[in-house]
């Protein structure tokens, strides 16, 4: 998923072009702007976590884009070109490295495993 700062930064292409590029299939995408209540149900795992208000508010902040990817191995590859969490902290040439400079806004989102993805999937294409 692109997050708000992706999409208000005009990167939604830039970003898309790095999957393809690397040899992902594009298979939906779908632009929206998430609510609250879809935001707590997306990142149910961190509702208790400190910096979740935060987190909150930025995500329903502008509207997103939704995706689902497909190829050998594509969460791993897919969180690989993103980068680690935090920008400051991901390696060069990766998104959140190349675009990022703060934790909240890092760009992207993406499933970190296939019972996630198929959760997060559901939520957004199901
Ligand atoms: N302010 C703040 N935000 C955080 C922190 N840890 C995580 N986040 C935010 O919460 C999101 C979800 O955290 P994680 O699921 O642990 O990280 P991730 O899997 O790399 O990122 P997502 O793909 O967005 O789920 C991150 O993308 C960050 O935007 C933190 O310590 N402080
Ligand atoms: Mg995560």
């Amino acid at each position: 998923m692109i997050k708000p700062d992706g999409v208000a930064r005009g990167l939604v292409g830039e970003i898309i072009s790095r999957f393809e590029r690397k040899g992902l299939r594009l298979e939906k995408m779908r632009m929206l702007t998430i609510d609250e209540e879809l935001a707590r149900r997306h990142y149910a795992e961190h509702v208790e976590k400190p910096f979740f208000p935060e987190l909150l508010e930025f995500i329903t902040s502008g509207p997103v884009v939704a995706m689902q990817w497909a190829g050998e191995s594509a969460i791993s590859v897919c969180r690989t070109l993103m980068g680690a969490t935090n920008p400051l902290q991901a390696d060069p040439g990766t998104i959140r490295a190349d675009f990022g400079l703060v934790v909240t806004h890092n760009l992207v989102h993406g499933s970190d495993g296939p019972e996630s993805a198929e959760r997060e999937l559901g939520i957004f294409f199901g």
